[in-house]
């Protein structure tokens, strides 16, 4: 009998479905499903499918169910900000929304002027982003009031999936530190931000990461399983982050997928309004610590270019874009990879091109030197964080260290040596599956504390090591794009 943990890690365009269990002391992981995660489009709105989610979830515990296999625990981690309403008796009052429906509306700047930017920040120092949670339930008031008079609790997708499997209803600090209505000196909600934007009493309990929550219903399997559920860091990013090996003291940490999550890790929040004026994030880490961080736009960009150019999103693909911008001449041209332009365009090939015209004068004539410059513009902008990041929380980065499958691309990875002039370690790749089986070992006692838990990932999986090699170049291009700016 094989005694197994399940990682259940939801992505905006994917779901995926790792198992872990622990041979000869090292954590081994084997693919169980994966399932699509498409939003279903109405009168303009875009929902989540919840419902197909959970469904996807049900099904991967039975294929992992088979051959022998027992599951010990579960954990589901997503991406942040997105929730589901419920009213008394439990009943989902709406499909969770989209969180990119919030790029078409103006609540942000609205909630802004009405309480101050510095004043959100000083109680929730969250990246402001249109979509944080906060700024969704006050479009949710202003545009559907009657679900928020009957909602008795707001639970974030991966609790809402865990209270569907359990019937509990919990929150983990990780995911509790994305909504902007979290305050990260006192480890609690915001009473006061609470209070200025009338939010009603809907906020379940946060937890610590790690946490056993409950066992899965007897009538949700049909069967006397016995599993688990765990909170892990439900925050993808948190999971992702808890993955990484090296000194937290002076690494720079990346989780690369479709953001580019650039971060380093504090123990406290320094109250510092440079952090707000670089929009930078301070979000929860497994262990209780923060990151400081900036959601840089990652392979977002390729994915986009992958669309434009209609060929299919697998790997065969990723090594034809990479091998394209491999042979493309450096330094055509400079994007700033984070205009809003670049967030959701029609043809993300097109928008590109104006944006190189628009921040750099220059028109790409060839998709390859698109690609590049996406890459480059990347890999631009993660040392521009570092910079910060350096600066403001004085800390001397000695090397990067990333894990996620946007690692996959050597390329990229040697052109963000190549950009810092810092060694990039990279691993495991699987770094949010890996994050949140650990936050489930933690939680099972299976590993004794965080170090125990970096010593693990440290003899499980392969690392591999990028060292700089044109950083003289990479900076001279850097500057004279700027110069010409
Ligand atoms: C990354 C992420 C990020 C959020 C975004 C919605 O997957 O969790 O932290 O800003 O999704």
């Amino acid at each position: 009998m094989k005694y197994l943990h399940l990682a259940i890690d939801l992505g905006a365009s994917g779901g995926k479905v790792m198992a872990g269990n622990i041979q000869n002391d090292k954590l081994i992981l084997s693919e169980v499903n994966r399932f699509s995660n498409s939003p279903v489009e109405i009168n303009g709105i875009s929902y989540w499918n919840i419902l197909n989610l959970y469904n996807h979830i049900i099904e991967s515990i039975q294929i992992a169910q088979k051959n022998d296999q027992k599951i010990l625990s579960l954990g589901i981690d997503s991406w942040g900000v997105d929730f589901g309403l419920l009213n008394e008796n439990g009943y989902l009052i709406n499909n969770p929304i989209h969180y990119r429906n919030m790029f078409k509306t103006n609540i942000m700047q609205e909630a802004i002027e009405k309480a101050g930017k510095k004043w959100i920040y000083e109680h929730s120092p969250t990246q402001f982003q249109p979509f944080n949670t906060l700024y969704q339930i006050l479009a949710y008031q202003k545009y559907a009031p009657d679900f928020v008079k009957i909602s008795k609790y707001l639970l974030m997708i991966p609790s809402l999936l865990n209270y569907f499997l359990t019937g509990e209803k919990a929150i983990d600090f990780t995911m509790a530190s994305t909504t902007q209505i979290y305050n990260h000196r006192k480890r609690k909600w915001d009473e006061e931000i609470i209070k200025k934007f009338d939010i009603p009493d809907i906020l379940p309990e946060i937890v610590p990461a790690g946490t056993k929550i409950g066992k899965i219903k007897k009538d949700v399997l049909n069967n006397n399983s016995n599993i688990d559920v765990i909170l892990p860091a439900s925050h993808d990013t948190g999971s992702a982050y808890a993955a990484i090996a090296s000194d937290p003291s002076d690494t720079l940490f990346i989780s690369l997928g479709t953001w580019c999550l650039t971060g380093a890790i504090v123990k406290e929040v320094p109250y510092n309004e440079e952090l707000m004026e670089n929009n930078l994030a301070a979000e929860g880490c497994l262990d209780g610590s923060f990151r400081i961080l900036a959601n840089v736009t990652g392979m977002w960009l390729i994915q986009g270019i992958i669309k434009s150019l209609n060929l299919p999103d697998n790997s065969d693909t990723y090594q034809k874009i990479t091998e394209m911008a491999q042979n493309a001449k450096p330094f055509s041209s400079y994007i700033n990879v984070d205009d809003p332009s670049l967030q959701n365009p029609q043809d993300m090939i097109q928008a590109i091109i104006q944006q190189s015209i628009k921040d750099n004068d220059t028109v790409l004539n060839e998709t390859s030197q698109v690609i590049r410059t996406a890459l480059e513009g990347i890999a631009f902008k993660v040392n521009e964080i570092k910079e910060k990041l350096s600066n403001i929380l004085k800390i001397d980065f000695k090397r990067i260290h990333a894990v996620g499958g946007g690692t996959r691309n050597k390329l990229f990875c040697q052109f963000i040596a190549d950009a810092t002039g810092l060694t990039v370690l990279t691993g495991p790749i699987e770094g949010t599956a890996v994050g949140n089986l650990v936050s489930q070992l933690y939680a099972l006692e299976l590993v004794k504390n965080f170090e125990e838990a970096r010593d693990l990932i440290k003899r499980s999986f392969d690392f591999q090591c990028f060292e700089p090699k044109e950083h003289d170049i990479w900076k001279e291009a850097f500057i004279s794009f700027k110069k010409k700016k």
